[in-house]
């Protein structure tokens, strides 16, 4: 899974993605040419738990790939213009996370919550007009095609791509369009930016905690559409606490009422919005966490494990990561029941310890 993170010039991107990734970039290379990209661990107490219980040699953490994105202009009117660099590196990503420069410094006035919603709003009209320019010259294409041969199987992308067109015809982005799971494969092929799920992160200055709500609630209220999400956070000062030691970190989150790290906060809600869920596997050599998409059955998600595990699926030893520590080992969980095997039909649920059983 590939994050991007994007937004206007001196929003707080490198500084995001310093504070997620837990390093620390040259500032040299801070320059607007550069991208830079890391693999980040997705926390999980839980994995921690079955880490001590089970004292493997090795954990392994679920990961995602983010990039901080840059190659953006500010245009003459406050417009957003999007660079050929900036389209590439953004139309593979399968997450866009947008932040928005709400804090002020010695450079910049405090923005106000019409400064948001303006900022919010360039950004969209410049993926949907992207997307547009897309679907119009592949609408155009798929006609020609039509004419020269009466394939159904054209005629039906160009119904869907008419759908879509109308959609952002209309300034909506694409993300809060119905799809069938089938046009979600056709439409994947344009890499289209507004179809991406978006979170958008307010980036705060630790003077305004109290001020958050007020302009997450506009915010919430004028984009509440589907595969949406918005949430504060304390750019300058969460990038110092990442570089401290655990301990550290927690005293200095409560010193500042900071309930829950921007990392925690922003993992959470990209796989909420990314449909996105955990199992477990667990054993003396490694405990493991895997990402699948919420609904994927025991056989597919066997298959992220190891493409042989899913041809040769037999069945799933299953047991939920709270029935294991209400009983505290497999022999009791099995006792009670919680511990059993499941057909690949079984559809897999967050927080699944699965062991394979394969041919
Ligand atoms: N006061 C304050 N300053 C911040 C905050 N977040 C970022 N900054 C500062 O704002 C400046 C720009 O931050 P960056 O993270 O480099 O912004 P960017 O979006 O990556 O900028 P470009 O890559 O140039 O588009 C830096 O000097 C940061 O230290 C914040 O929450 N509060
Ligand atoms: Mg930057």
């Amino acid at each position: 899974m590939q994050i991007g993170i994007v937004g206007l010039p001196f929003s707080g991107k490198s500084t995001l993605f310093q504070t997620l990734t837990k390093t620390h970039l040259d500032p040299s290379s801070l320059v607007k040419t550069e991208t830079h990209q890391a693999v980040i661990k997705v926390p999980d107490k839980r994995l921690d738990k079955l880490t001590e219980i089970f004292n493997p040699q090795k954990k392994t953490n679920a990961s995602i790939e983010l990039l901080d994105v840059i190659g953006l202009q500010k245009g003459d009117h406050g417009s957003v213009q999007f660079t050929g660099n900036f389209l590439s590196k953004v139309k593979t990503n399968d997450a866009l996370i947008q932040v928005v420069r709400l804090f002020q410094n010695d450079l910049t006035h405090l923005p106000s919550i019409e400064d948001m919603i303006k900022d919010v709003n360039s950004f969209e009209s410049e993926f949907i007009l992207s997307d547009m320019g897309i679907i119009e010259k592949r609408i155009q294409n798929l006609k020609k095609q039509i004419l020269k041969a009466q394939d159904e199987q054209l005629k039906k992308e160009l119904v869907l791509l008419e759908k879509c067109f109308e959609y952002v015809q209309n300034e909506h982005p694409l993300r809060e369009a119905d799809f069938f799971k089938e046009e979600m494969n056709t439409l994947k092929t344009y890499q289209l930016l507004s179809i991406k799920p978006m979170l958008i992160a307010l980036n705060f200055s630790e003077a305004q905690i109290n001020e958050t709500e007020k302009y997450l609630d506009k915010l919430v209220k004028m984009k509440s559409g589907k595969n949406t999400k918005a949430l504060a956070f304390f750019g300058q000062i969460e990038m110092e606490m990442s570089q401290l030691p655990e301990q550290d970190a927690a005293e200095f989150m409560n010193e500042y009422g900071i309930n829950e790290s921007a990392l925690d906060s922003i993992i959470r809600e990209s796989y909420d919005l990314l449909g996105l869920q955990s199992f477990f596997t667990v054993g003396e050599d490694e405990c493991r966490a895997w990402t699948i998409k919420i609904g994927m059955n025991a056989q597919e998600a066997a298959g992220v494990i190891h493409s042989d595990f899913y041809n040769k699926f037999i069945r799933a030893e299953v047991v939920h990561y709270d029935d294991f520590i209400k009983h505290g080992s497999f022999a009791k969980a099995r006792e009670h029941g919680t511990w059993r095997l499941e057909g690949k039909e079984y559809i897999v649920k967050d927080g699944d310890i699965i062991s394979i059983r394969h041919s």
